[in-house]
This record gives structure tokens, C-alpha cells and sequence, in this order.
């Protein structure tokens, strides 16, 4: 084993401390901690306005905005979805007690491919949850344009998009819900946090209600909600945290074109290019390892990392699908989604983090150019 500095696939953007403190000696003077405080709702309003969504409402962790939006739309039956992504997109609709159905992505992107959904819809099917994996927009167009044709309602788990526009668009604006994750590991975080996009204030309202077991006022219940409130000192920690969201997409954007730029004359190394139009976020950078090209294979290459004390991770491996509480659903069959299996099987994310030192990047391209 290498005596040299680990390298982790990732490591937390974090506000200033003192800054922090200062925060925590208000919330000490207000002795206001949680349920819709002033740090909750400065920082809704100063989300809002960062991501050009009006109704967005705070949670504690990315994954109960995908439980509670399936709630809101009073989802049931199945679900098209994307076995392309971290458990918690599929554990959402399971939890609900829907059927997830699996459909297979698209080679250049991951997400779901949108020519592939129609042949999953059944009688039963109402709605969709893609996944705008590693942060690249899904054809939102044609998702949208086949949801309208059969009357389905569509979710974005956006868990990874933070931040991401489409011609100045914020990418949060498609579907009818969108969700976003803050978790450490996040392009923006709030320790644990996430939040839901809605369309309108009545259902910002109804999702409210939602998050907070489902009280409308003190003695009114409307619907078997659940607590999912992001109290006020990650709610603070958060509100600091985004003053400096933009030049941690910007610090990240240089470390993923330095990482482009060093591994361009290895053969057998893919890589998400930009597209026109949008702006990235470089949440990941993924790998995909040609192993006859490269002279390697996604293993060994994980493997030979890590010897280095570099600690890439098979983001999305194994497949959602794979796992024993899916394995046994119809879709989930790997000749339905071979796409899903190559890529799969070929990725490995490289450390990406804001203010990557460059010497690390150096470390990493050396090490990626050494295993071949
Ligand atoms: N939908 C999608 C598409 C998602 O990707 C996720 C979460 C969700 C929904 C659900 O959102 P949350 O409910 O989680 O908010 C991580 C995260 O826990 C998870 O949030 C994330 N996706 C997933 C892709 O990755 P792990 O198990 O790989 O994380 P872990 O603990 O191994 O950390 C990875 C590396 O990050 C560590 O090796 C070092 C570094 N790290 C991590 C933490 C927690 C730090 O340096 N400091 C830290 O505090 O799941």
C-alpha cells in the first residue's frame, strides 16, 4: 500500500467556520431549532431565487422529497424508471408500495432512453422518474411529449443537477416534480438535505403540509405526512454554503477539462462531454473503460487506484436492478437493459470535488495513465 495522501471520490464543500459559529450564536440566541425557522425559510427563499424556481421546499435528505412527491401526485400502480442510478431513485417508488418497472438508458448519457419507455407502459403505469444522472439533462422534450400522450405524471429524481440550466433554464423547471439531494457528497450541501421542486403554490402548500406529518394548523390533519424538516443549523450551514455554490461549479469545471485534457491521447478512455447550451455542474467524472482498448479493465483499474491510496468509485455498480429486492421484477431482466449493464460494468467516477488540489488531479491523471 502507497504511503501517499488518500484521495477519496469526493470531499465536502464546507462554509467558513467562523462564519458558522456566528450563525450558531444566533440560533443559540433564538432558541428556535427546527419546524419552518428563520434560517429554514431564508434559506428556501435564497434557494429559490439561486435555481430560478419559485416553489421550493426544504427536506432533510434527498431521498423523502422522492417519497413525498409520489405521495403529493398520488402515484400508484408502476413506475417507469431508470436502473441507472443510486438506490434510493427505485427504494422511493418500492417504499410506496409501487411497482418499479426498469427501463434501459441511453450509451451516451445514462439516463433513461426515451424511445425505450413507451414499450414499458401498461394499463397500471402513471408516471415516470428519470434520473438526470451525473447531473446531464435527460430529453426532457421527448419524456414530456410521451408522458402527455398517456396522461403520466413525471417526477426527475434531479438528486445530482444542482445548479444545471438548459439555454438559462433552470433543468429543475421539467416534469412536475423535481428533487434535489444537499448530502455531504453533493455539489452543494447542507450536511444532510434535499429539496422539492413543485409547479405551483397550492401544491408547494400540499407538500408543506407533507414534510410536516401532515399538519395544516394545530388541530388540522390533512393527509398521513411524514417529518422530513431540515432544522436550523443545516439550514444556516446551508445558507452559507451558497454563497460559494458558483465557484465550486467553476473550480469543478476546470478540474474536469484538466482531467479531459491529460487523459485525451488514452485510448479506451470515454468521457460526458459539455453540450451547447447547458450548463454543467460537474458533479462526477465518469470514467468508461474500453477494457480491450485500454489494456485494462474497470477492475483492475479501481484496483490499481486504489493501491495508490486513490479511491475511485463504480458509480452506478451494480445496477439497481441487480439488487435481491429487484432482481426478481420482469424488467429487471439483464436482456431488457444491456445498455445499463455495459456501462455498468465500464465505469469508474475519479475523485471531483471543489478546490481539487491541482497536484492530486496530477496524481490521478499520472495513475489512470500509468494502468495502462
Ligand atoms: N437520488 C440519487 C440519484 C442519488 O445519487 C442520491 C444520493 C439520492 C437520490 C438520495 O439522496 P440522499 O438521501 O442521500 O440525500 C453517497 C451518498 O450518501 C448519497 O447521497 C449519494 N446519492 C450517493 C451517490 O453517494 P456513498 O455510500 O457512496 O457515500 P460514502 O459515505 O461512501 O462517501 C463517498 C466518499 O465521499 C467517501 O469515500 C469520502 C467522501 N466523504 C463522504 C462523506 C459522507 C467525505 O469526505 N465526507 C463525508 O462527510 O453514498
Amino acid at each position: 500500500m502507497s504511503e501517499e495522501k488518500t484521495i477519496t471520490v469526493t470531499s465536502p464543500l464546507l462554509p467558513d467556520l467562523k462564519e458558522f459559529e456566528k450563525y450558531l450564536e444566533d440560533i443559540w440566541s433564538r432558541k428556535w431549532l427546527t419546524n419552518n425557522g428563520f434560517y429554514h425559510r431564508e434559506l428556501e427563499k435564497a434557494l429559490s431565487g439561486y435555481l430560478g424556481v419559485p416553489y421550493l421546499s426544504l427536506f432533510t435528505n434527498g431521498t423523502l422529497p422522492l417519497i413525498t412527491a409520489l405521495q403529493a401526485l398520488r402515484i400508484t400502480g408502476e413506475v417507469i424508471t431508470t436502473p441507472y442510478s443510486f438506490v434510493a431513485t427505485t427504494h422511493s417508488i418500492w417504499w410506496n408500495g409501487i411497482k418499479p418497472v426498469f427501463v434501459d438508458v441511453d450509451e451516451e448519457t445514462g439516463n433513461i432512453d426515451p424511445e425505450k419507455i413507451e414499450a414499458a407502459i401498461t394499463p397500471r403505469t402513471t408516471a415516470i422518474m428519470p434520473v438526470h444522472v451525473y447531473g446531464t439533462p435527460c430529453d426532457t422534450k421527448r419524456i414530456k411529449e410521451i408522458a402527455d400522450k398517456y396522461g403520466l405524471k413525471v417526477i426527475y429524481d434531479a438528486a445530482h443537477a444542482f445548479g444545471v440550466k438548459v439555454n438559462g433554464k433552470s433543468i429543475l423547471e421539467e416534469g412536475d416534480i423535481s428533487t434535489l439531494s444537499f448530502h455531504a457528497t453533493k455539489v452543494y450541501n447542507t450536511v444532510e438535505g434535499g429539496a422539492l421542486v413543485c409547479r405551483d403554490e397550492a401544491t408547494k402548500r400540499r407538500i408543506d403540509y407533507l414534510k410536516n406529518f401532515g399538519f395544516a394548523d394545530e388541530v388540522t390533519v390533512v393527509a398521513p405526512g411524514i417529518n422530513s424538516k431540515m432544522d436550523e443549523i443545516r439550514a444556516a450551514y446551508g445558507l452559507l454554503n451558497l454563497r460559494q455554490a458558483d465557484r465550486a461549479i467553476e473550480s469543478r469545471k476546470s478540474t474536469a477539462n484538466k482531467y479531459r485534457d491529460g487523459l485525451k491521447d488514452v485510448p479506451g478512455l470515454r468521457w460526458l462531454c459539455d453540450i451547447d447550451g447547458v450548463r454543467h455542474n460537474y458533479s462526477y467524472f465518469p470514467l468508461f473503460v474500453d477494457e480491450e482498448k485500454f489494456g485494462m479493465s474497470r477492475d483492475e483499474l479501481y484496483a490499481r487506484l486504489k493501491e495508490h491510496n486513490i479511491l475511485g468509485r463504480r458509480y452506478f455498480y451494480p445496477l439497481i436492478s441487480e439488487f435481491s429486492t429487484y432482481r426478481g421484477l420482469e424488467s429487471a431482466a439483464p436482456e431488457n437493459l444491456p445498455v445499463a449493464h455495459r456501462l455498468a460494468s465500464s465505469v469508474i467516477c475519479l475523485p471531483m470535488y471543489a478546490f481539487m488540489e491541482d497536484s492530486d488531479v496530477e496524481r490521478v491523471i499520472e495513475c489512470v495513465r500509468c494502468g495502462k
